[in-house]
């Protein structure tokens, strides 16, 4: 009946009630009274799940009837963080749902808190995929995420004894009401074996592979709602299991353990997300990995294509494929062999369709962070495969042969094969040679990709390279994770239309110095940090005082991101308050968050120095009042989210040319924190966008680090040329922040007295002079206040919506197909 049906669609009050007490009783057996928090939980996600279905379902059938053409986003990692929140807020239905909860006498935000992320990726590259996916189905562009449904996620980071310590994700523990199943929805995955000739009917010499191991992918769908429309778009995710037929052959030869056995191999392809974001060698589960996600989606995207069009001739015109870094790039080469191998197509026309079909993102220039993966490897698990990049490889040097006429040097450099020391697949020259589309993401990243790495490619074909600088949603990251911000700025600029189109801000300019305002900027930025100091009191024991400047570095450790600089800083601090208690300086709090990859000794080292630091420091009353340092125990999406409205002041001090982009500088500066940084990745158009008056810069610029290091670089030189500098180091070598113990640290500071690889010890004096600025400019209130509401303002641009119509429009030529809400 209708009032049936408004149960599970309707969006006021009481449909929510009725609706969310039937969730209760039938999906969790429970009456209010004797229900457990989890059971709340669920009642609520299912509620507000119902209201994605119906719109679900009308945006797929709508997409199926007009024949949409369709973006496929290829990531191994989507980094969502909670649905619950995020998708009332899509919804438009959080007050009444708020509402809803109390006349039921429940208490809304325990609801909220008591969801466990789904931590599907390591950092930045996984979490853009998660906004690009927000602002897709916001711009109502039919996509769908492909990726892996890991089952243990990044691992939860707890400190003990200062050190970081890590602890399975089991985020699927308490189940997962946001996805649905799909057990028929399966795809055969092959491994390993060899590859044969065979003549086909028609007398034609064909290949096929024999792999000697085959696992099934499973799809779990996630509905992904826009904001304020009807368009919900779909997250598949594979689990990888053991074809069934597999197991029960074993079964009936009596091998009962190797069939149980050959299960959990399968099995281990999507049980574990790698928490490293740097490619480690001969890794061969990676591989597998990759190759499994990859070759489910483009089996989905055929049978999707084959069910709707019948041919398979017109596969690019349907689909955009993006591959998030090189992790999928496999697609190039399973997309040929699928065509020709499973369909019978040709070279040259399998060739077209593959080169219009695939796109590719890079997200780093970090020479260790390019993925390459041993021929020897490759041949043992995907031999059918090495067959097609060799053909790849050898046509293309064919054309680069002709391009750059007879320049061998080139050739060499260029080839997909890298032959110096022993024979490696260098994935983004693949990604490269079979896609349409090359960008990076951040102009001045795409200009080194230009200039650097992809330097030879880029003279080959410049009109294949583009720039499409990162985004980020405002959705989440403001009206979800900042709702007193949203509020004050829907009510100074009169509606709520800047959460659709965020460059609407610009309209706060006006009022940047306004008294008034600013009173009530700084009230909502100052309940902020009351609250993350509350948070952090009960995880860490140590309550921040909110009246001081809160200075956040939160992002993986690394040391290219230079976490120790700031250190460097803070113990230099220490020693100016202890040699002069009256030294004029403005009371801060340093709060570092951030994961470190577990065999990364170097990161995990500067996590520890972070805590001894702090132990020292925060238990010294002569600073007191003064200096403050805490560690904010896993960061993640969740944590982050207390962490971006709080914020007074932005760490982006990556050493120049190393960090592709950045995203966490934008959500800092969309909830009115400062940034000090340098000239790195998007650092460059955050400081253009809010005015160079506005932001904090210091540091040499990446030609200068370039020059710097071409010379030859001597930190020794640097260290015995600032006292100052040389006395923080020698600070820490001493042993005071370690109990007396002088080895703790010295790796660390060995470091940077003689390799100093990220020039940490070259921009220190600059960052400390700048850091002087930024004690000056926070005492003038006003001063600060307006600063802050302009770097607000001026945030139109990174949205992950532009972001995301730049690669409408410029890569993918798609347009969106509007679903009423
Ligand atoms: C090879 C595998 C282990 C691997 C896994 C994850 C390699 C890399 C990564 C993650 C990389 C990453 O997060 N890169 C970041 O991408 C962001 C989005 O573009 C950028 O903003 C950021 O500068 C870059 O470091």
């Amino acid at each position: 009946t209708a009032e049936q049906q408004r149960t599970r669609t309707g969006l006021d009050k009481d449909a929510l009630k009725r609706a969310y007490l039937d969730n209760l009783f039938y999906l969790r057996g429970r009456f209010l009274e004797v229900a457990t928090t989890n059971d709340l939980y669920m009642a609520a996600a299912y509620t507000v799940r119902d209201r994605m279905l119906a719109r679900w379902i009308k945006s797929a059938q709508t997409y199926k009837d007009t024949n949409a053409r369709t973006v496929c986003y290829l990531s191994a990692e989507f980094l969502l963080g909670p649905h619950l929140l995020n998708n009332l807020v899509n919804l438009g239905i959080t007050d009444t749902a708020r509402a809803a909860g109390e006349e039921l006498e429940l208490d809304f935000e325990a609801i909220v808190e008591a969801e466990e992320e789904p931590g599907l990726g390591n950092g930045g590259l996984g979490r853009l995929a998660a906004c690009y996916m927000d602002s897709l189905a916001t711009l109502q562009i039919p996509a769908i995420g492909y990726g892996i449904r890991y089952e243990f996620g990044i691992f939860d980071q707890v400190i003990v004894d200062g050190w970081q310590s890590e602890r399975g994700d089991t985020w699927l523990k308490s189940g997962n009401p946001w996805e649905i199943p799909r057990p028929k929805l399966s795809f055969p995955v092959g491994f390993g074996g060899h590859t044969e000739q065979y003549t086909d009917e028609h007398g034609a010499l064909r290949m096929r592979w024999l792999p000697s191991m085959v696992v099934n992918g499973m799809a779990y769908d996630t509905p992904i709602m826009g904001y304020g429309v009807g368009n919900v778009n779909l997250l598949r995710l594979w689990k990888s299991e053991a074809p069934e037929s597999f197991d029960f052959q074993a079964f009936n030869v009596g091998d009962y353990y190797g069939a149980v056995h050959a299960k959990m191999e399968a099995e281990t392809i999507s049980k574990v997300l790698y928490p490293n974001d740097e490619p480690e060698a001969g890794k061969a589960l990676r591989l597998k990995q990759q190759y499994f996600f990859v070759s489910c989606s483009l089996q989905d995207m055929i049978r999707l294509e084959l069910n709707n069009a019948g041919t398979l001739a017109h596969f690019h015109e349907k689909f955009a494929v993006q591959l998030n870094d090189t992790h999928p790039s496999l697609a190039v080469a399973e997309l040929m062999r699928l065509l020709m191998d499973e369909y019978l197509m040709d070279w040259t026309r399998a060739w077209e369709i593959t080169r219009n079909a695939c796109h590719f993102t890079n997200h780093t220039l970090l020479p260790e962070a390019l993925e390459t993966w041993s021929v020897h490897l490759f041949e043992r698990l995907l031999p059918r495969h090495l067959q097609i990049i060799y053909e790849i490889n050898r046509r293309f040097l064919d054309e680069v042969r002709v391009h750059f006429f007879a320049d061998e040097a080139r050739v060499a450099r260029m080839s997909i094969i890298d032959e110096s020391f022993g024979r490696r697949i260098r994935m983004a020259h693949l990604a490269a040679v079979g896609s349409k589309a090359v960008n990076g993401v951040a102009a001045l990243h795409t200009d080194l990709l230009k200039s650097t790495v992809m330097h030879d490619f880029y003279e080959m074909w410049p009109e294949k390279f583009h720039n499409v600088t990162n985004g980020v949603t405002p959705r989440r990251f403001i009206a979800v994770s900042n709702p007193r911000l949203a509020r004050l700025i829907t009510e100074a600029c009169g509606d709520d239309r800047w959460l659709r189109d965020l460059a609407c801000l610009k309209q706060l300019e006006e009022q940047a110095e306004d008294h008034g305002l600013q009173a009530q900027w700084r009230q909502v930025k100052t309940a902020a940090k009351q609250d993350l100091a509350n948070w952090l009191g009960e995880r860490t024991g140590f309550t921040p005082d909110p009246q001081t400047l809160f200075d956040v570095q939160a992002k993986r450790i690394h040391e290219y991101k230079r976490q120790h600089l700031s250190l460097l800083h803070i113990v230099w601090l220490y020693e100016q308050i202890k040699q002069n208690p009256n030294v004029e300086l403005t009371p801060r709090t340093f709060i570092f968050g951030g994961k470190a990859a577990p065999g990364y000794f170097m990161a995990k080292l500067i996590i520890k120095l972070v805590n001894a630091v702090g132990e020292v420091i925060n238990n010294d009353p002569q600073v007191s009042g003064m200096l403050r340092v805490v560690f904010m125990p896993d960061f993640n999406v969740k944590n982050g989210q207390r962490l971006y409205p709080a914020a007074d002041l932005s760490e982006q001090i990556s050493m120049a040319g190393k960090e592709a982009s950045g995203t966490g500088n934008m959500k800092f500066s969309m909830n009115g924190a400062l940034t000090i940084g340098t000239l790195d990745g998007a650092n460059v158009e955050i400081r253009d966008e809010v005015g160079h008056d506005n932001f904090f810069l210091f540091g040499l610029t990446a030609p200068e680090v370039h020059q710097r290091q071409a010379e030859g670089y001597r930190p020794w030189e640097v260290y015995h040329g600032n006292e100052q500098l040389k006395s923080a180091v020698d600070l820490i070598a001493s042993g005071l922040f370690s109990h007396g113990d002088t080895e703790l640290f010295r790796p660390l500071t060995d470091n940077l007295i003689h390799s100093d690889p990220f020039l940490v010890l070259a921009d220190f004096q600059a960052y400390v002079d700048c850091q002087r600025q930024v004690d000056r400019a926070y005492r003038a209130p006003h001063h600060w206040d307006r600063m802050s509401i302009l770097n607000t303002a001026r945030m139109g641009k990174f949205s992950s919506d532009r972001s995301i119509q730049d690669y409408a429009e410029r890569i993918w030529g798609v347009a969106p197909v509007p679903i009423e809400a």
